[in-house]
Order: structure tokens, then C-alpha cells, then sequence
């Protein structure tokens, strides 16, 4: 039977990846192709299999740590997939706080399910908001340089390293990122696309369409730096349920979701400025009964994006909240409670908080590691 052909998109926290799976899967599905997803997180309630499934796809979800400390939950899930209905192409988003994924995902996989798989070559997304201080070494402000130690690290072991997002880059800015991912890795495929509006696209796709070589010398990762890295970022996952005061027959009455969402995020980020924290990726899916909605914030000095509109009023609506911040988790917890009220009155809503987790991503424990 022929493989499955299996597409990691990895990079950093808001680099961009569930988009660029959105839009690859979407041309794979108009091109005849069958397609299933995997998405991955430290914790669980996941936007981004929301944000997918809304989008018609089949998603498979591993919850609870990454891909490497899961890969049977990552080989089961992929199998579920097929369960029903084989699909050619099965594309895998890790968290974006994780690497070494040739190391304890890729290889491990082609080594003990080589047969089923056809891998693809490990694209991973430069984010530019972080990207252009973090090559070129920029010190104050963004991320400390053992979480800078895990965003080249990722890098590092790509097969393409694809700079996302150029359609908000100027001319001299996507320069001056070519150039300096051109000194630290000259040797690798380096492409420049946007997986929001599709520019150069083709190329994005042409290159995880090859298949992967077999694989070279294995990539060193000092794992204390690794884990300290990670364990700098607060993980923070929550519901939250916006509606009218029952109470109050004066309630907010109806609202714009998307205006609710967007207001949110502006304030997080408002927050989490105030106190020093840089912001790896904040997204909020809101939704009110039929299509979502989802806000996003990337940096802590980026705007507030929209990233799907609902064109939805409501006077009711469940939000999904997944915060990774370069905080203590307490604060963001913290943060994330005092703001959610803070909206609710002054929409005149009331606001209920459901499943919060909020914690330090532990150290990586790896199921398998190939090493040289
Ligand atoms: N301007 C622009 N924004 C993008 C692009 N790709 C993703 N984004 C935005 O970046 C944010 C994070 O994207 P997402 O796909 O969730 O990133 P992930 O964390 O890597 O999966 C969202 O607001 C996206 O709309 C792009 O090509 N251009
Ligand atoms: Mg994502």
C-alpha cells in the first residue's frame, strides 16, 4: 500500500503554523488529496483544533505534552485517522516551544513505522516578530537567551527554514532577514512566503512536497537550556463564558464578538506589558453557537489581530483562552481573572472562568532519542 506522506510544520509560538496547515491542507483537499491533522499542546483545549475542525478538516488532538514525550499517543492518533478512511497526507503541528523533533520524532517514526510513512522534509516557520532580534542578536525586551536558545535551536534542525509573514514585511526588513538567516544557516533551503494571504505559497508547498532525505548527523541540544528555556514561558488554557447577568435586567444586551475578542487581547497585552512580560502567542477563539472567532497576539509590541472574523452579535458567548507568556503562570492566571472581569463590567456582562491550567512546561522527557 502506499504511505502515508507525513508533513511537519514546526516553529516558534505564534510563527504561524496552523495557518500555513490551514491553507496546505485546503490545497491538498482541492488538489483530490485525503487529509488528516495532528495538533499538539502542553496542555488541553486546544484554539487551534477549534480553529482547524471549523475549518472542515479532520484534526486528531495530542493534549497534555509534546509530540516527543507522546510519539505513541502522536503514532496512535495519526492511526485513528486512517481508521475510517486512509488519507495521503497526514500534517502534524508540534508546540511551538518544542525541539529536536528530527531527534525524538522524525527518525524514531521512520525507524519503526518507515513502512506507513513517506516523511516529508522539516519545514519550520521563522516568526519575524521575534526572529529579527533573536538572529541578530538584539539584547533588552523579547525573550532571555536560553528561550532565543530554543527559537535556533528549531532553526537548526530544519530542512527549509520558511520566513512567514512577508506580506507585513518591508522590502529592507525581509533583507535584512534573509541576510541574517544567511550567515547562521547558509546551508539549508531558505524561502520567504505568507501563509495569510498566500503569497509565494507555491514555493512553501513545492518544498514540503519533496521527500525527506535520510537523515544526517543528528543536531546537539543541551537539554538544561532546553528545559530552563521552556519553563520560562507561563502556559496558560481556560473557558470563559460571557453572558448576560441574570440578576440585572439591564444586561449589556447584545455585542460584536469579534470586537469583544479583539478588545480582550488588547487588554492582556495591555497587562502583561505593564509588567515586563513578553508575549509569545495569546489567542482567543470566542464562539456563539455556529462559526468562531478568533484574536491573536504575537508580541508583546504587535497589534491585536483578528485573524477570523464571526461578523457575529450575541449577548452570550464561550471563549477558549490559550496564553503562552514569558511570566510566572500565577501572574498570568492573575491577569487573565482580572481582565475577563474587568471587560464583563464593562460590557455589563457577567463572566465565568472553567478549566483553567496554568503552569511551566516540565522538563522534556523524550520516548525515543536517536543519536548518532
Ligand atoms: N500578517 C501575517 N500574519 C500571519 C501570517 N501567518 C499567520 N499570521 C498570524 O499570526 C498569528 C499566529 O498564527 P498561528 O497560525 O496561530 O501561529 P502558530 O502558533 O505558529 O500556529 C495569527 O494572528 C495569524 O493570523 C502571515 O503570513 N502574515
Ligand atoms: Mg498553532
Amino acid at each position: 500500500m502506499k504511505p502515508i506522506r507525513f508533513v511537519m510544520i514546526g516553529g516558534f509560538l505564534g510563527a504561524g503554523k496552523t495557518t500555513a496547515i490551514g491553507r496546505l491542507a485546503r490545497a491538498y483537499t482541492d488538489a483530490g488529496l485525503r487529509v488528516g491533522i495532528v495538533t499538539n499542546d502542553q496542555a488541553y483545549d486546544l484554539v487551534d483544533t477549534k480553529s482547524l475542525r471549523a475549518q472542515g478538516f479532520r484534526v486528531g488532538e495530542v493534549p497534555g505534552a509534546c509530540f516527543c514525550c507522546k510519539f505513541d499517543d502522536l503514532v496512535e492518533t495519526a492511526a485513528a485517522l486512517s481508521a475510517d478512511e486512509r488519507p495521503d497526507v497526514i500534517i502534524t503541528e508540534p508546540v511551538g516551544s518544542c525541539t529536536d523533533l528530527v531527534a525524538t520524532v522524525i527518525e524514531p517514526l521512520r525507524h519503526l513505522h518507515g513502512d506507513l510513512y513517506e516523511i516529508a522534509p522539516l519545514a519550520v516557520l521563522l516568526k519575524p516578530e521575534h526572529g529579527r532580534k533573536i538572529l541578530g542578536g538584539a539584547t533588552g525586551g523579547g525573550f532571555s537567551p536560553k528561550a532565543a536558545y530554543i527559537f535556533l535551536k528549531q532553526l537548526e534542525e530544519a530542512d527549509v527554514v520558511a520566513i512567514n509573514k512577508v506580506d507585513k514585511l518591508s522590502a529592507a526588513e525581509l533583507d535584512e532577514l534573509l541576510a541574517l538567516v544567511g550567515e547562521r544557516f547558509g546551508d539549508k533551503q531558505v524561502l520567504a512566503f505568507s501563509a495569510r494571504d498566500g503569497t509565494n505559497f507555491d514555493a512553501f508547498q513545492e518544498a514540503v512536497g519533496r521527500t525527506q532525505a535520510e537523515h544526517r548527523k543528528m543536531m546537539p541540544v543541551d537539554y538544561d537550556i532546553y528545559a530552563e528555556g521552556e519553563a520560562e514561558l507561563g502556559w496558560l488554557n481556560c473557558s470563559i463564558e460571557f453572558s448576560q447577568p441574570k440578576d440585572d435586567a439591564s444586561g449589556g444586551g447584545e455585542f460584536s464578538l469579534d470586537e469583544l475578542l479583539v478588545d480582550f487581547v488588547k487588554r492582556l497585552g495591555r497587562a502583561l506589558a505593564n509588567d515586563g512580560a513578553e508575549v509569545a502567542h495569546l489567542k482567543i477563539l470566542g464562539q456563539a453557537g455556529s462559526d468562531p472567532a478568533i484574536a491573536n497576539l504575537t508580541s508583546s509590541d504587535g497589534p491585536a489581530e483578528l485573524s477570523l472574523a464571526s461578523e457575529i452579535r450575541t449577548d452570550t458567548a464561550q471563549l477558549v483562552v490559550n496564553a503562552r507568556v514569558a511570566v510566572d503562570p500565577e501572574i498570568l492566571a492573575q491577569v487573565v481573572e482580572a481582565e475577563a472581569a474587568c471587560l464583563a463590567r464593562d460590557y455589563n456582562l457577567s463572566c465565568d472562568i472553567t478549566g483553567l491550567q496554568h503552569f511551566r512546561p516540565g522538563r522534556p522527557l523524550p520516548t525515543h532519542r536517536v543519536t548518532d
